[in-house]
């Protein structure tokens, strides 16, 4: 089967999942999961050297969600992997849940960060690849961070010391979706232009359309070949990407859905 064709399969399939298992709480963070999707598919479907039958595999590559809010869409992805049944998305964020809201590496099977107060998942990340340099392992560590996130002053604390170090162990995301919490990016406190600020930390800089599985894949491909540099790959995405109801909109960060708009939307998925 065609690349293209097989990663846009499974990244409709990690929308459906996150959409309804967003719908089955009623409520989540339904913008900031659905414009990740197509990095989370490439990564868990193309990119990663990981095994959901031996989660804890020790030279498995790492992935750390940053922005911990976009747990379901992580979650939707590790299930679809097999790394849990695909009835445990039902149980989202309710009471003693092992999927909760945001991201806990405790809680969660194949959850190698817990993540959730912005800023600090990336300096995990940091870590975690400072660790792999020094062990000259085997291995990628994998970020995403928030375009709003990467208003933390914590962001560009870690961001220079990885590009201090050189840390080719490490290639992150920016989810660059323009919205944040309280509304568009570039109102609340703009962090335009970001390519000139992450090549001006020493690192390999790449901006590529986010829901472009061939793009992202080669963007990937890209970075494992840039020694000496961490690489942070811009995404141009589309907050709430694939539901009608929410797409491009500020609104879309944490609100209601139904079961009937979680129906359309998954009836609309391209
Ligand atoms: C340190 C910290 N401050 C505030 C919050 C509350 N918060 C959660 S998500 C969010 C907006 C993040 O925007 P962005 O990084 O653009 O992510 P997106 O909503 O686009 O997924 C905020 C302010 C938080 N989780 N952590
Ligand atoms: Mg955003």
């Amino acid at each position: 089967m065609d690349k293209r064709l097989f990663l846009e399969e499974k990244a409709r399939e990690i929308r459906k999942l996150t959409i309804n298992c967003i719908a089955t709480l009623g409520v989540g963070h339904i913008g900031g999961s659905l414009s990740i999707a197509d990095i989370l598919t490439v990564l868990y479907f193309d990119q990663m050297n990981v095994d959901p039958k031996d989660p804890k595999m020790p030279n498995r590559d790492r992935f750390v969600l940053s922005k911990g809010h976009g747990g379901p869409a992580a979650y939707s992805t590790l299930a679809l992997k097999g790394y849990f049944p695909i009835e445990l998305l039902d149980t989202l964020n309710i009471s003693n849940t092992d999927l909760p809201s945001h991201m806990d590496k405790n809680k969660t099977i194949g959850v190698d960060m817990t993540t959730g107060s912005l800023g600090q998942g990336f300096s995990a990340a940091v870590g975690m690849a400072t660790a792999a340099q020094i062990d000259n392992a085997p291995f990628k560590v994998y970020a995403i961070i928030g375009d709003g996130e990467s208003q933390e002053g914590q962001i560009w604390e870690a961001a220079m010391f990885a590009g201090n170090r050189k840390l080719d162990h490490l290639i992150a995301f920016t989810d660059y979706n323009k919205f944040q919490i309280d509304g568009a990016v570039n109102q609340v406190n703009d962090v335009y232009p970001l390519d000139k600020k992450w090549e001006a930390f020493n690192w390999h800089v790449q901006v590529i359309d986010g829901h472009d599985v061939i793009a992202i894949e080669q963007a990937i491909l890209n970075a494992k070949a840039a020694k000496g540099k961490p690489s942070m790959i811009i995404c141009n995405t589309i907050k709430g990407k694939g539901a009608a109801f929410c797409e491009n909109t500020a609104g879309s960060h944490n609100m209601p859905v139904t079961k009937e708009m979680a129906e359309e939307a998954i009836g609309g998925l391209k």
